[in-house]
């Protein structure tokens, strides 16, 4: 699987469909396409609108990070700090860049920072300043602390492949673009840090703006061999955490995450995750704990059960209904319980679990879920959402599981509303009150899943030719483009699933 470039090439076809507009039903063919197999990755493109015809809000950063303003290098191999950051002159590492105030940007006039309140002047004069960029060259570059820096326009900090930190904490901050950066703890580290943490604080202020993208954040890098496979104690105790991204505007994209407790979670509004990929985590893959959030063509594969969390693929709540949390779409995300059955602590996955609403105004769609568990997807008190086309499978034919799709009352007892579960397949849907649920495949058994399925085996749940769920979809609430990106509907009607067939 290569993501970038399966994103490019899937955003081109998409882009050549659209385009294509009325001329649309004659170029189906060089559209289409059933995929190949792979687990598809993000195939959205960066700029424009999103697929389905939904607005991203204005504070969604969707801006690629590039080289703005002046550049600046730091290079650990030959660097020095009182050097003048040239590229032949560059700065050693990016800890004492910051540490040296190399840096100008704004910070509170008086503490505690809340919002909107005055700032000033920060490391005034100092070569680095809002709009400029560091390229950080491949080696070590500390423990890196960015604290009350609210840049008046985005800085961006770039690394070239090799470049390292062993944690990224950004608090009390803003207007931050990072991309490319390998974050692990040092060796011995004892401590379950999150490896990227973007946090806003009561004394130092909020932290927004703030993009993470390309980075390889792992605890270690092959968990089997630092880690014992036997005992959890080594998973439970050590795993650090993945991205804790705590504030508003936040974009994470094409992140990869390994060996982690929790994977990446999101408190605040307005948030794009698309296209990581979180492989071995013991907590929960991803969380997203706001309004105005999209979490998007993002992979998340191997729990290990090694404490009493119980795991989510994706999980969501609101604490004593207030706020509820609204307007968040699910889209394209692929959720895989294990991919091998001999995993140590290989436990049980609840696919999309939110058990504590109210959820308003959600959209979950194209969404696959391989899963040993009865969750594949469930909202507990949901209001004006839907779940539409989406594909929901066991791992085995045994206990726990088979998953369902379901909307279920609210725990203290009030059902959902005006909510619809259309056009996906899966072995039970369970509409509760206040849902209707219409153009749904019901699978009767584990043996379809051969006749449903190109390869289900190797998780590639693309429709196979003459499956029932071809063409047997309603275009009512169906996504204008399938998982991967291809225009609906091939043929003659719109799939049930989260794949389009194409012969
Ligand atoms: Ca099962
Ligand atoms: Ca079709």
């Amino acid at each position: 699987m290569n993501a970038d470039y399966g994103g490019v090439v899937n955003s081109m076809k998409r882009l050549a469909c659209i385009a294509s507009g009325v001329i649309l039903l004659l170029v189906l063919a060089s559209c289409g396409g059933g995929g190949g197999g792979a687990i598809s990755s993000d195939p959205a493109d960066t700029s424009g609108t999103p697929p389905t015809g939904d607005t991203y809000p204005a504070q969604i950063d969707r801006t690629e990070v590039t080289q703005t303003g002046n550049v600046f290098y730091v290079d650990p191999a030959t660097g020095a700090i009182g050097n003048s950051g040239s590229s032949s002159s560059p700065w050693n590492t990016l800890q004492a860049v910051i540490a040296a105030n190399k840096i100008e940007s704004q910070e509170p006039v008086s503490l505690p920072y809340t919002e909107g309140a005055a700032l000033k002047a920060k490391n005034a004069g100092a070569p680095v300043r809002a709009g400029d960029t560091l390229v950080l060259r491949a080696g070590h570059h500390g423990s890196v602390d960015i604290l009350r820096y609210f840049n008046a326009q985005h800085i961006n900090v770039i690394a070239e492949p090799g470049a390292t930190v062993s944690k990224l904490q950004v608090t009390g901050a803003s207007k931050w673009r990072f991309k490319g950066l390998t974050v692990r703890p040092d060796a011995g580290n004892t401590s379950q840090y999150a490896l990227v943490f973007l946090e806003s604080h009561s004394w130092s202020g909020p932290t927004s703006d703030i993009t993470i993208d390309d980075f390889n954040i792992y605890t270690v890098e092959n968990a089997a061999v630092s880690w014992s496979t036997t005992d959890g104690t080594d998973w439970n105790t050590k795993s650090c955490n993945g991205i804790a991204a705590f504030g508003n505007n936040m974009t994470l994209r094409r992140n990869t995450l390994k060996n982690v407790n929790f994977g990446i979670t999101v408190q605040g509004n307005y948030a794009l995750v698309s296209g990581n990929t979180v492989e071995n985590f013991a907590g929960d893959g991803m969380r997203g704990l706001g309004n105005d959030m999209f979490f998007e063509y993002n992979l998340v594969k191997n729990l290990y059960v090694v404490n009493d969390n119980h795991p989510d693929g994706f999980q969501s709540w609101s604490i004593n209904d207030d706020p509820p949390r609204e307007r968040v779409v699910l889209r394209g995300n692929t959720f895989i319980n294990y991919t091998d059955p001999n995993q140590p602590f290989r436990g049980s996955l609840q696919g999309i679990g939110c058990f504590d609403g109210p959820y308003v105004d959600w959209i979950v769609e194209n969404n696959v879920v391989i899963t040993d568990h009865w969750h594949g997807i469930s909202l507990y008190g949901a209001r004006n959402s839907r779940i539409v086309n989406n594909t929901v499978i066991d791992l085995n034919a045994v206990s726990p599981g088979p998953p369902w799709i379901g909307f279920f009352n609210h725990k203290d007892g009030t059902p959902s509303s005006n909510c619809v579960i259309r056009n996906n397949i899966a072995h039970t849907i369970t509409a509760g009150e206040g849902s209707v649920a219409d153009h749904n495949y019901l699978i009767p058994s584990d043996s379809a899943y051969s006749t449903l399925f190109v390869d289900h085996q190797n998780f590639n749940l693309h429709l196979k030719a003459g499956a029932p769920a071809i063409d047997a979809g309603s275009a009512s609430l169906a996504p204008v483009i399938d998982k991967d990106g291809h225009a609906r509907p091939q043929g003659s009607a719109v799939d049930i699933g989260a794949y389009e067939y194409s012969p």
